[in-house]
């Protein structure tokens, strides 16, 4: 009797936790993130400094007959850098270690073409060296900007250069610390100096570089790196330099598509939702109109307004945002454009210092499912709430303790089990009354909504379609201060 019933009991509890495993049990949908590229992406902001050859001839493309006594900054302060770039609450810095015109800002072992010719520093100069540095002290990660295109060296357009570049690769990649990005620009193969050939050199994009053995090498000498080109590996460009990612953004996209040639970024900026790799965008956006330190640009630095509509579109739409810094002929960033980055730093540090609904409450979530709501709201993007397989629509109602004026809506997808995501809709509660905010289609990383002050009762989100379940990590509601 007591055996049977022990029997049943067990069988009982055998199914219910079975049934419990069912629920909880989330399986990844499409590609997923590398560890590597969830470190990356929880960086959303950072730095570009243009600043090299350029900076002393007043040119965006060097033509590769530059000399290296044309450079020569006279108050060059990484420090100054760093600290600003800290202060405008980026994550990271990376830095123009060569561009188009094959400067080198290291004193490279294999090219005459850099600082050890120049009077900067008597020759004894290491910029990266020094950048380096500057970034430990300031606790900020180093990134390096690489050109594959260079129009100083003899050799570029044959096998040899292939050699040339990886030993520089090498060198970047070992002798200054962890490197948590190589940018590799899409831009390459025309006309220049060629070690005194001037002429036109054509490449095949595709092939010319040998692209799978010089990511191999990135991966051996720095397995933490993610790698940026128009098509990754890792980070792929957004396709524009406006700062403004699309609306719809799918991390997936079949690479194929986009490598070879310069691809059609029309098509391709918003990603694939059935896409093969994993590889979210980059919105790349310089401060100034130009990439590089111009004095004529000193009164065209993005004003304070532009500034947080590029993040908000940006980083709240799925992507990171890597703002350019031309530093100027002195070796510093300059005053009009400082000014502007403090602002910015100031302005999101209090418009995200604290999400009003972390005090507040779960009101209701529908379906019913076996995972804690309040994961939604706990501040900790690593803990989060799923819907049942295949329940449409989810609908989570949240508010905060009391009514709370608020200007931003934030929404995290939890990534690890893919980008899920395809339609919702966000509901603001004010006097008594629901008001549709946004209707949206991917969330992905980051979804900022933005708008003007509303005093708010109640929140709800609603997602109609969706790949499989929603995997939601975060919702915020925030208060943004006065421009
Ligand atoms: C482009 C380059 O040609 C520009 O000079 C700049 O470096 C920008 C970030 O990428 O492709
Ligand atoms: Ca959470």
């Amino acid at each position: 009797m007591f055996l049977i019933n022990y029997c049943n009991l067990f069988l009982f509890l055998f199914l219910l936790s079975f049934s419990c495993q069912q629920e909880n049990s989330i399986t990844p949908i499409g590609p997923i993130p590398t560890p590597r590229q969830e470190a990356w992406q929880a960086l959303e902001y950072y730095g570009f400094i243009h600043f090299n050859m350029n900076t002393f001839t007043n040119k965006e493309w060097g033509y590769g007959d530059e000399q290296p006594s044309q450079f020569n900054p006279k108050a060059l302060d990484t420090d100054q850098w760093a600290r600003t770039l800290k202060e405008a609450g980026m994550k990271g810095i990376i830095i123009t270690a060569k561009h188009h015109d094959g400067f080198c800002l290291w004193p490279s072992a294999f090219t005459e073409h850099s600082v050890k010719n120049s009077p900067w520093r008597e020759g004894k100069g290491d910029l990266i060296k020094e950048l380096a540095a500057s970034c430990r002290k300031f606790g900020l990660k180093l990134g390096i900007y690489l050109s594959p295109w260079d129009r100083n060296h003899t050799s570029y357009g044959t096998p040899e250069y292939i050699t040339y570049f990886r030993n520089q690769l090498t060198e970047l990649l070992t002798n200054y610390g962890p490197i948590f990005e190589v940018w590799f620009d899409g831009a390459n193969g025309g006309d220049g100096y060629y070690g005194g050939a001037n002429e036109e050199r054509r490449v095949d994009k595709k092939n010319f570089y040998d692209w799978p053995t010089t990511h191999e090498l990135v991966r051996k000498l720095q397995p933490q790196a993610v790698m940026f080109s128009d098509a990754g590996p890792d980070i792929r460009w957004v396709g524009n330099e406006k700062g403004y990612a699309a609306e719809t953004t799918w991390s997936p996209i079949f690479r194929d598509s986009v490598y070879g040639g310069m691809p059609d970024f029309h098509r391709f900026s918003k990603g694939q939702e059935n896409g093969s790799h994993w590889i979210p965008t980059e919105t790349d956006v310089s401060i100034r109109p130009g990439w590089y330190y111009h004095p004529e640009e000193d009164n065209q630095v993005k004003s304070i307004e532009k500034l947080v509509d590029i993040y908000f579109n940006s980083v709240g739409l799925n992507s990171s945002l890597l703002l350019n810094i031309p530093v100027d002929d002195r070796g510093l960033i300059h005053e009009n454009d400082e000014e502007k980055l403090l602002q910015l730093g100031a302005f999101l540090e209090e418009a995200f210092c604290q999400n009003v609904l972390k005090e507040g409450k779960v009101n209701s979530v529908l379906p019913q499912s076996s995972y804690d709501a309040l994961n939604l709201i706990d501040g900790d993007p690593e803990t989060y709430w799923a819907s049942n397989k295949d329940a449409k629509p989810a609908v989570i109602t949240l508010s905060p303790k009391s009514p709370q004026k608020a200007t931003i809506i934030e929404i995290r997808e939890y990534l690890p089990f893919g980008q899920r995501v395809k339609a919702f809709r966000v509901e603001l509660k004010t006097n008594g009354e629901w008001k549709t905010i946004k209707q949206g289609t991917t969330i992905g990383n980051k979804r900022l909504i933005r708008f003007e002050p509303i005093e708010v009762e109640a929140l709800r989100v609603t997602i109609f379609e969706s790949k499989a379940a929603p995997v939601i990590s975060e919702i915020g509601l925030y208060l943004e201060p006065k421009l």
